[in-house]
C-alpha cells in the first residue's frame, strides 16, 4: 500500500530523518476515510457469515436444528460442528506443531460461554444475522467454573519453568525488622481495539486471499496455510491499515477458519465480521490475577526479601500465563527472593497477550507492595526506590545494557514537584477534594528479532520501502520512510512505504514492542547496501557521466549524488538513473547471521517467533524503563476520583521519532488510568458469561478522563538493542501507571486499594 501525500506537505525537511517529529503518514487517511480497512474491502460476489455463540458456559449440544435457519431468505448455507472442514491443527506460535491432528473449530463440547458453535453465511449480512438467530441449539449444560474465585476451581497449576529463587528468602522474610504483605488483584480486561475483528477470504483455486487486520501477517499466513495443508505461499494476508490490535490481532482465529472454510465450500468470498459483543470470546483478552507479595526491609527500608505468589485464569482447554511474577525480579537489588506462578483454569475463552502482558499485572503488585513499604518505614516513596536500586540485573546476574531509571524517577520528579510532597495520608487537599501523589516504576524487555526489507531506487529519484510488516497506528510507515531517507539521503517525501501484506519480504511480529527495532535493522541495512550500489554504478558503469570524471568517491545528499569539491559534478538520482537507463534499482536484505539464510530459517524467522531472541541472550539484560507520577483528586463525598496530571519518564533508548513515541507512550498511559479506574470485565455467576461485552458496559477511558500527560524521554542510544539504539516504546508505558494511581489514591484517602479497578465504593 502506497501513502501518498501532496509533496511538500509532511512538515519541517529536518524532520525527515531518523529522531525528527514527523507527522505519521498513516493518521490523515484512518481520520479522513482514506485508509481502507479489511472489511472494507471491495470484493465482487460477497457472501456474509455470522457467528452463533454457545449460551452455556460449560457441557455438550445435545441437539441442533438448522432447518429454519435454512429456510430463511437469503440463507445459503448453515456450518455447524457436524460438518467436517478437512482442516488440520497448525502450529503454535514458536512453530511447534503436532502431526496430522485435525482441527475442527468448531465443537458440540463446550467449555465458554461464547463459543463459536454455528456460521450461517448468506447474500446479505442482515439477512445473515437473521438466520444466526433461528439456529436452534440444545445443551446438556454442565456445571462450570465461571472464573478465579469459584469456589469449585481447583489447585492452581504451578508452573515450575516460571518460578525464580535465590537466597533463601522465607527466612530473611520471617527476620526482617519491618514486614509489608498484601494480596493484590487485576479482573478480566479486554483489548476493544476501535476497529472490529473480522476477515474478508477469497480462493482463486489454491491460492487464498485474506484481507484481515493483522499485527503479523507472515506468521498469520502460516497459519492459514497449515490449517489448508498449503504451502506457506498459497496464502496471502493483506493488511495494510489496522484501528488498533493492541495484543489482540497477531494470530489467526476460530471465526477467521470458519470464514475460510465456508468460502471454500461455497466458492465465492466471505466476509465475516465479529460483532463487538463476540469479540469478548471470540479471542481472549488479559486474563484476571491474584498475587501475594511479602516484602521483608530492614528499618531504613532496605530490602531483605520479596516472597511473591500469584496466578492466573486460564481456559480448560488451553493455557496462557499472565505472570504475576514477570517483572518481580527484575526492579530492586535483594538478596533472598522467591516468586512463582500458577494457572488456574476456569470456563472462558483462552486469554490472550493485552499490552505488556505480564509486566503489567506483576508491577501492579510490585510497586504498589513498594508504597506499602515506604508507608510502614517511613521513607519517600522515591528515595524508598533509589535505596533500593538494582545496579545490575538481579535475576540474570547480567549487567544492564542500559538503565537510565535512576534520572527517570529524578527528571520525572522534578518536573513533577515531587519534593513539594507531604508525606502523610490525607495531608494535601483542595476543599473537599484529597490530593494524593503517587509514583510507581515500569519496565518492559527489549526483544529481538530479524527481519528483511527491499529498497527500490526509480527511475524518477524516488525509493520504495517495501516489507509486509504492519503499522497499527504505531508509526512504522513514518519511521521506515525516515530510516530509508537518512540513510539514501533523500528528502523523505521522496519515499513511500509499502507494508501489510505477506507477499512483501518478511516481517516479524508487531508484538512485544520488537518491530521498531527489527524492521528499522532491516531498511537500514538494505538501503545502506543501495546506496553503495547506486554509488558503485556511478562511478563504474560505462553510461555513468561520473565515468570519465576520474573521481573515487561521491557523496550522496539532498536527493543527489555529488563529486566532494566546489564546482565538481552533480547529479539527482533521477538524472543518473535516465543517464544508465535504468527502470530500477532493487535491492532486499534481511537480519539474519550469515550462517542462517536457507529457505527454513527464514521461515522460522518470518512466520514462528522461535528465532527471537530475549532481553538476556547475549553478556547484557536490556530492558526499557519508565517511572510514573500521577496526581489524583478524590472527592471526599463521593469516593469518585480522577487523575488530575501525570508527568512520566522513560529510558527507551534511542528515539526514532520523538513525536510518535510520545504518542505511544501516552497511549500506554490511558489505557492504564483506564485499567486503574474503569475496566473490568464481569462475569454473570449464573451462566459465565461476561456480561458488560460491549463499548456502553466495559468502560475504557474517554476524553474527559484523560489530564495533561506530560512524557520525558531519558534514554540514550543503546548499541546492544538493536541497529539503530532504540529499545521498546510501544508495551512500557503502560506498566506503573495503575500501581502508581493506586499510590496517589492512598496517600489522598489513606485508603489500600489492592483490587483493580479502584471504583467509588471501594473508597467509601
Ligand atoms: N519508536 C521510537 N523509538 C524507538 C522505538 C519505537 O520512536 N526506539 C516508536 C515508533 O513510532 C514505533 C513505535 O514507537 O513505530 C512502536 O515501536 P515498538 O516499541 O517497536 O513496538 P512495535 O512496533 O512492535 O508495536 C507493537 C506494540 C505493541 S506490542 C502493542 S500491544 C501496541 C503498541 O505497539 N499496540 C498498539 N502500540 C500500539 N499503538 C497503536 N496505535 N495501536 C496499537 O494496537
Ligand atoms: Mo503487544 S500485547 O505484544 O501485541
Amino acid at each position: 500500500m502506497t501513502i501518498m501525500e501532496p509533496r511538500g506537505k509532511r512538515g519541517d525537511a529536518s524532520d525527515g530523518t531518523i529522531g525528527g517529529r514527523l507527522s505519521r503518514f498513516d493518521g490523515k487517511l484512518k481520520i479522513t476515510g482514506g485508509a481502507t480497512y479489511a472489511l472494507e474491502q471491495p470484493v465482487e460476489g460477497l457472501a456474509y457469515a455470522v457467528l452463533v455463540q454457545s449460551r452455556i458456559a460449560a457441557g455438550r449440544i445435545t441437539g441442533i436444528d438448522i432447518g429454519k435457519a435454512q429456510g430463511a431468505p437469503g440463507v445459503l448455507m448453515v456450518v455447524t460442528p457436524d460438518v467436517d472442514l478437512g482442516l488440520t491443527v497448525a502450529s503454535d506460535w514458536y512453530g511447534n506443531r503436532p502431526d496430522n491432528q485435525p482441527f475442527r473449530p468448531l465443537s458440540r463440547e463446550i467449555t465458554f460461554n461464547g463459543q463459536a458453535v454455528a456460521a450461517v453465511v448468506a447474500e446479505t449480512l442482515e439477512q445473515a444475522t437473521e438466520a444466526a438467530r433461528l439456529v436452534e441449539i440444545s445443551y446438556d449444560a454442565g456445571a462450570a467454573i465461571v472464573d478465579l474465585d469459584d469456589p469449585n476451581a481447583g489447585e492452581a497449576k504451578p508452573l515450575d519453568a516460571l518460578s525464580v529463587r535465590w537466597g533463601d528468602a522465607e527466612t530473611a522474610l520471617a527476620e526482617a525488622a519491618v514486614r509489608v504483605e498484601g494480596q493484590y488483584r487485576t479482573p478480566r480486561e479486554y483489548h476493544v481495539a476501535i476497529e472490529p475483528h473480522g476477515l474478508t477470504a477469497k480462493w482463486e483455486g489454491d491460492q487464498l486471499t485474506v484481507w484481515e487486520p493483522s499485527q503479523w501477517t507472515h506468521g498469520m499466513a502460516r497459519t492459514y496455510a497449515e490449517w489448508y495443508g498449503l504451502p506457506v505461499e498459497n496464502v496471502r494476508i493483506v493488511s495494510p491499515f489496522i484501528g488498533g490490535g493492541f495484543g489482540s490481532k497477531a494470530t489467526a482465529y476460530t471465526y477467521g477458519a470458519v470464514a475460510t472454510a465456508a468460502a471454500r465450500m461455497l466458492g465465492r468470498p466471505v466476509k465475516l465480521a465479529v460483532a463487538r459483543s463476540q469479540s469478548f470470546t471470540a479471542f481472549g483478552g488479559r486474563a484476571a490475577t491474584r498475587q501475594t507479595i511479602a516484602l521483608g526491609a530492614d528499618a531504613d527500608g532496605k530490602l531483605q526479601s520479596i516472597v511473591q505468589s500469584g496466578v492466573s485464569e486460564t481456559a480448560t482447554y488451553a493455557d496462557f500465563p499472565e505472570q504475576t511474577n514477570a517483572a518481580t525480579p527484575l526492579m530492586y537489588a535483594v538478596e533472598n527472593f522467591s516468586a512463582k506462578h500458577g494457572l488456574v483454569a476456569v470456563n472462558t475463552v483462552v486469554p490472550g497477550a493485552l499490552r505488556a502482558p505480564g509486566k503489567n499485572p506483576s508491577t501492579f503488585g510490585l510497586e504498589c507492595a513498594m508504597d506499602e513499604l515506604a508507608y510502614a518505614t517511613g521513607v519517600d516513596p522515591v528515595e524508598l526506590r533509589l535505596r533500593n536500586y538494582a545496579e545490575r540485573d538481579p535475576q540474570s546476574g547480567k549487567p544492564w545494557s542500559t538503565r537510565r531509571l535512576r534520572e527517570a524517577l529524578a527528571q520525572g520528579g522534578e518536573a513533577f514537584g515531587w519534593p513539594r510532597r507531604s508525606f502523610a495520608p490525607r495531608s494535601m487537599r483542595d476543599g473537599r477534594r484529597l490530593i494524593g501523589w503517587g509514583v510507581a516504576c515500569g519496565t518492559f524487555p527489549v526483544l529481538r528479532a530479524s527481519s528483511e526489507a527491499l529498497i527500490r531506487i526509480l527511475a524518477d529519484g524516488t525509493v520504495d520501502v517495501v516489507s509486509g510488516a504492519i503499522d497499527m497506528g504505531q508509526g512504522t510507515y513514518t519511521i521506515l520512510a525516515q530510516t530509508a531517507a537518512e540513510v539514501l539521503g533523500i528528502p523523505v517525501d521522496q519515499v513511500n512505504v509499502h507494508l501489510g501484506d505477506s507477499s512483501l519480504p518478511g516481517a516479524t511480529v508487531a508484538g512485544g514492542s520488537m518491530l521498531a527495532g527489527a524492521i528499522t535493522g532491516a531498511v537500514h541495512k538494505a538501503a545502506s547496501a543501495a546506496r553503495d550500489e547506486l554509488v558503485q554504478l556511478a562511478l563504474n558503469d560505462g553510461a555513468s557521466p561520473f565515468r570519465d570524471t576520474g573521481a573515487n568517491t561521491l557523496v550522496v545528499a539532498e536527493g543527489r549524488l555529488s563529486i566532494p569539491r566546489d564546482g565538481g559534478l552533480s547529479l539527482s538520482i533521477a538524472e543518473l538513473m535516465t543517464a544508465l537507463g535504468r527502470d530500477n534499482l532493487e535491492v532486499r536484505r534481511n537480519t539474519l547471521p550469515e550462517g542462517e539464510q536457507g529457505p527454513e530459517s527464514h521461515r522460522k524467522a518470518w512466520t514462528t517467533m522461535g528465532s527471537i531472541q530475549g532481553p538476556t541472550a547475549g553478556e547484557y539484560s536490556m530492558y526499557s524503563w519508565c517511572a510514573h507520577f500521577v496526581e489524583v483528586q478524590v472527592d471526599e463525598d463521593f469516593g469518585t476520583v480522577r487523575v488530575a496530571r501525570v508527568v512520566s519518564a522513560f529510558d527507551c533508548g534511542r528515539i526514532y521519532n520523538p513525536k510518535l513515541a510520545e504518542s505511544q507512550w501516552r497511549g500506554g498511559i490511558i489505557m492504564g488510568i483506564g485499567q486503574a479506574l474503569l475496566e473490568e470485565g464481569i462475569v454473570d455467576r449464573r451462566n459465565g458469561r461476561v456480561m458488560n461485552n460491549n463499548l456502553g458496559d466495559y468502560l475504557v477511558a474517554t476524553n474527559a478522563d484523560i489530564p495533561p500527560i506530560e512524557v520525558i524521554s531519558v534514554g540514550i542510544p543503546d548499541a546492544h538493542a538493536s541497529v539503530l539504539g532504540g529499545k521498546g516504546v510501544g508495551e512500557v508505558g503502560i506498566v506503573g501507571v495503575a500501581p502508581a494511581i493506586a499510590n496517589a489514591v492512598f496517600h489522598a484517602t489513606g485508603k489500600r486499594v489492592r483490587d483493580l479497578p479502584i471504583t467509588l465504593e471501594k473508597l467509601l
